[in-house]
């Protein structure tokens, strides 16, 4: 998969991606992420990106000619399953997003900044609009981050079987069971007895009641009424 990352900040991305898994991914050839510094598709002799918004009000918006220019200069050499923009007002991120994504070739995605990027192209030029969620952050790069991250880590060879995507929280709906390694009593506090007694389906059936218990705790709304 080919991911190129269109931003005003691209020094934001440096350490996100040289670390663990993706930086795993990528040494494999699995992955493969390019950032580009959208102020080098300016044509403005100021390099200028951002201008006042028509009405009026507070806040910048960013300029449709160097973004498109980023754009166009990355679609002429391939075609891309999604361009994405990284936005408060977008939808939601969730798991099944990601799962989407990763089955993508390649992946353009544009961060947001200041008070938005002119809507004609969003209208024109992105195909889906993603927030991280309910809060605002100065800017889409590190939420860009969150979505990358999410993504290489569910093509197929990054995970090894104990970092597996399949016991994920969120991936069969529940959040993940408590875990405990060694030693098995650590300030007189014990690892539940059942963990230790070697016998799977117990430790299967624990873990799923552990899993319904604290998804019924902490996020009640992933719950299916026959659930409970
Ligand atoms: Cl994608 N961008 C910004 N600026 N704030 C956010 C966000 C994105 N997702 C949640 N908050």
């Amino acid at each position: 998969m080919r991911i190129d990352i269109l931003s005003l900040f691209p020094e934001m991305f440096q350490g996100p991606f040289s670390e663990s898994i993706v930086k795993r991914a990528l040494q494999k050839g699995l992955a493969e992420i390019f950032i580009h510094n959208i102020r080098n598709f300016s044509t403005d002799k100021h390099h200028r990106v951002d201008d006042y918004q028509f009405g009026g009000g507070a806040g910048m918006v960013m300029m449709p000619e160097p973004v498109v220019a980023a754009i166009e200069s990355l679609t002429s050499e391939r075609k891309y399953d999604e361009i994405v923009f990284m936005t408060p007002d977008g939808e939601v991120f969730e798991q099944k997003t990601a799962n989407h994504l990763s089955l993508s070739e390649n992946l353009m995605i544009i961060c947001g900044h200041y008070k938005g990027l002119d809507e004609r192209v969003r209208q024109h030029f992105i195909t889906k609009e993603i927030s991280i969620g309910d809060y605002v952050l100065s800017g889409g790069e590190l939420a860009a981050c969150v979505v990358t991250d999410a993504i290489i880590r569910l093509i197929p060879g990054t995970l090894n079987d104990e970092t597996s995507a399949l016991s994920d929280s969120f991936q069969d709906g529940l959040l993940s069971a408590p875990v405990y390694t060694r030693p098995a009593e650590f300030r007189g506090w014990k690892v539940p007895e059942v963990l230790l007694s070697g016998h799977e389906k117990n430790i299967f059936e624990w873990r799923q009641q552990q899993s319904i218990e604290r998804t019924k705790k902490r996020r009640p709304d992933l719950l299916n009424e026959d659930d409970f």
